[in-house]
């Protein structure tokens, strides 16, 4: 099946941190491409990967990176598509730099970020956007959404015993 989910990153070693976002969207059956895209080491690279991803079929990008972390806001910039950002935390300042580097983004140029580390939510959020369009899609996310509500429920239930 050809990716419609683009999981970009700027190192290699930000992979641990994003593979989350792969495992969401193997759960739901959604097809993705995983790459490493530097937004200050091969920023022509990143840009040529940002203006193709719409026309070669993605319809959403997964971008993280830590510290001045620049790649999902630069992606944003050179692309239609929705970009959700995931805040890698690195060795010093616990991911507030990269969380802020991500986030504040000027108008007119959005960036959906998540967590710092919350890469399994972004491939949730990549699973709602694609589910807008695809009921098939929808009616997994409610049964996943189910399931979370019992596991909540059965632990309530469990601590009334
Ligand atoms: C950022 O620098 C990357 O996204 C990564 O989080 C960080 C460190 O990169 P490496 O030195 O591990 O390649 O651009």
């Amino acid at each position: 099946m050809a990716p419609i989910v683009g999981v970009i990153m700027g190192s290699d070693s930000d992979w641990p941190v994003l593979e989350a976002a792969g495992q969401a969207l193997d759960e739901f059956g959604v097809s993705y491409e995983v790459g490493v895209y530097s937004a200050h080491r091969t920023p022509q690279r990143m840009l040529d990967y940002a203006t193709g991803a719409a026309d070669r079929g993605l319809k959403v990008i997964i971008a993280g990176a830590g510290g001045a972390a620049h790649l999902p806001g630069m992606v944003a910039s050179a692309t239609v598509l929705p970009v959700i950002g995931v805040p890698v935390p690195l060795k010093y300042l616990d991911g507030l730099d990269s969380l802020l580097s991500i986030v504040q983004m000027p108008a007119g140029v959005p960036v959906a970020t998540v967590s710092v580390g919350g890469a399994r939510n972004a491939g949730l959020l990549a699973v709602r956007m694609l589910a807008a369009h695809d009921p098939a899609l929808r009616e997994k996310m409610a049964a996943f959404q189910a399931d979370l509500q019992q596991l909540v429920l059965d632990k309530d239930a469990a601590l009334q015993t």
